[in-house]
C-alpha cells in the first residue's frame, strides 16, 4: 500500500485508494486535459473534487503541491524509480502520462517535437487568450463599459483559430492521423470558447469549419465524453 502521508494535501483530500494516481481537479478546460487523458488510458486513479470557488486551491496544503494554487495538479504513487511523484501544469502532466503509458505522444524524434510544439501553443496562446475572452465576455469584466480589453482577445483568438485551421484543413487531428496530447490539450478550450463562454458568434466560429468538424470528432469519443465531466460539478 502506498504511502501518500509525506504530501500535505492528502490531509486536505484523504485519499480513499493511495495506490492510486490522485487527481486534484474540476471539469474546467485545464482540468478536462488530465480526466481525458486518464480515461483514454484507462489507468486506475482517484479524482478529488477542488472548490475553486472557496479558494480551495489557496490552502497550504494544496500549495504544497501546487504553489501556483491551481487545478489540475496530480501525485502519482508509482512514479519514476516507484517513488511518488507530485506534478502540476496540465501540459507537464499530459506530457508524464504519455511517457508513462508509451501513448498520445509519437516516439519518433521529430514528430514528437512537432506534437511538443502544438501542446505549447495550447498552453501558451490558446489557454490564455480564450482564457482572458471568458472574463471579458462572460464573467465579471462583461459588465465593464470600456470593451476594448474585449475586443483585443476576440481578436486575438478568432486569429488562433484561424492557426488551427489551417493545421486542420487537411488533417483528422492536430497530428495528422494520430490523436495525441496536442488533441487532448486543445480541445476542451475550443468546446468552452464556444459552449460554455458563448462567444462563437463573437470570434466568427462559423469561419473555422475544419475546427468545428475535428471538436465534433474529439467530442464523439467516449473517453472524451467521459472525462469532460470528471470530477463532476455536484
Ligand atoms: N497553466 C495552468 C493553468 C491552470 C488554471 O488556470 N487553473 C484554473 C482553473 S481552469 C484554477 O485552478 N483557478 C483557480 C484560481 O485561480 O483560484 C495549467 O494548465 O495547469
Amino acid at each position: 500500500m502506498a504511502d501518500l502521508s509525506a504530501f500535505p494535501v492528502t490531509r486536505q483530500f484523504p485519499p480513499q485508494h493511495p495506490d492510486r494516481l490522485q487527481l486534484y481537479s474540476l471539469p474546467t478546460p485545464n482540468g478536462v486535459k488530465v480526466s481525458i487523458m486518464l480515461e483514454e488510458l484507462g489507468l486506475p486513479y482517484e479524482v478529488h473534487r477542488v472548490d475553486i470557488s472557496k479558494d480551495e486551491t489557496w490552502t497550504p496544503e494544496f500549495l504544497s503541491l501546487n504553489p501556483n494554487g491551481k487545478i489540475p495538479a496530480i501525485i502519482d504513487p508509482d512514479g519514476p524509480g516507484g517513488k511518488p511523484l507530485p506534478l502540476f501544469e496540465s501540459g507537464a502532466i499530459l506530457v508524464y502520462l504519455a511517457e508513462k503509458s508509451g501513448r498520445f505522444l509519437p516516439t519518433d524524434p521529430a514528430a514528437r517535437y512537432e506534437t511538443l510544439q502544438w501542446v505549447f501553443f495550447q498552453m501558451a496562446a490558446i489557454g490564455p487568450m480564450f482564457g482572458q475572452v471568458g472574463f471579458f465576455h462572460k464573467y465579471a469584466g462583461s459588465a465593464f463599459e470600456d470593451k476594448r480589453p474585449r475586443d483585443r482577445y476576440v481578436a486575438e483568438s478568432r486569429r488562433l483559430l484561424g492557426v488551427l485551421e489551417g493545421r486542420l484543413k487537411d488533417r483528422q487531428w492536430i497530428m495528422g492521423d494520430d490523436y495525441t496530447i496536442a488533441d487532448i490539450a486543445t480541445l476542451g478550450w475550443v468546446r468552452n470558447l464556444v459552449e460554455h463562454y458563448g462567444a462563437g458568434d463573437l470570434v466568427g466560429y462559423a469561419d473555422f469549419p475544419h475546427v468545428a468538424a475535428w471538436l465534433e470528432r474529439g467530442v464523439a469519443r467516449p473517453a472524451v465524453q467521459r472525462g469532460l465531466n470528471i470530477p463532476p460539478l455536484s
